[in-house]
């Protein structure tokens, strides 16, 4: 609360102070303090598991394309050469996963969903979005989430190209929520007007997954 003696802070100043705290998500560092970084229930690990249904599919270069579609105003359908040529970001985050491991300081590079956004327009009515992967897979985010500073589409981690098994050639990652939400082999984007629980969502996980809040299963706050 603001005392009644403080100069009333202007509107200007608050947006100044939200930007403030954005660009430290784009510098990499997070604007957690470092005793919340690890969430409740985690623990850390240096090696990066594997996690997935059915295996890597088989994805031919040539063939690979990203459909961004739905509620948007402008839809767009890119090879592997169209979606290189869209403004590309390097940004450092934490990997989260539901089964309690935690990865600190990953540095991907790719699409920012935030100049994702900028490109397709999505239109008033799109609050959700539905991410799917060349194995059928599927996850569901509010329009919220997806659009965070830190969230991008990428194609590489650790100044290489990511890895088959970890999602490449083009992966999501949405550093503050459960990695069940972080789409591999991406394929196509579809925002809706309405939410649409995806595969693991549809079997007793939560719908939106903070890890801060522990939200792993459906029955969690
Ligand atoms: N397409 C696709 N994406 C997926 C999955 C999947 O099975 N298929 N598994 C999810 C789960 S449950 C986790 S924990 C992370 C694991 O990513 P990693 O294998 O790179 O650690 O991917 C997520 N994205
Ligand atoms: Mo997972």
């Amino acid at each position: 609360m603001t005392d009644d003696h403080d100069p009333p802070e202007s509107k200007l100043t608050r947006s100044k102070q939200k930007w403030a705290e954005e660009g430290r998500f784009l510098t990499g560092r997070t604007a957690r303090p470092e005793e919340e970084r690890l969430p409740p229930g985690q623990h850390l690990t240096r090696d990066w598991p594997v996690l997935d249904l059915t295996g890597t599919p088989d994805i031919a270069p040539e063939r690979w394309r990203l459909v961004v579609d739905g509620a948007v105003e402008n839809p767009v359908t890119w090879d592997w050469t169209a979606f290189l040529a869209q403004p590309q970001q390097r940004i450092v985050s934490d990997i989260h996963c539901v089964t309690t491991w935690s990865r600190y300081d990953n540095l991907w590079e790719g699409l920012a969903t935030r100049d994702l956004l900028a490109i397709v327009r999505p239109k008033d009515e799109a609050g959700f979005v539905v991410l799917y992967g060349h194995d059928n897979y599927t996850t569901n985010l509010a329009l919220a989430d997806f659009a965070a500073p830190d969230a991008l589409l990428a194609h590489r981690w650790s100044d290489k190209p990511l890895t088959a098994e970890h999602g490449g050639p083009l992966r999501l990652v949405v550093p503050h929520l459960y990695f069940w939400k972080s789409a591999k082999w991406l394929r196509r984007i579809e925002f809706r007007p309405a939410d649409a629980p995806g595969y693991w969502e549809v079997r007793g996980y939560h719908n939106r997954g903070d890890p801060w809040r522990e939200q792993r299963y459906s029955d969690d706050p």
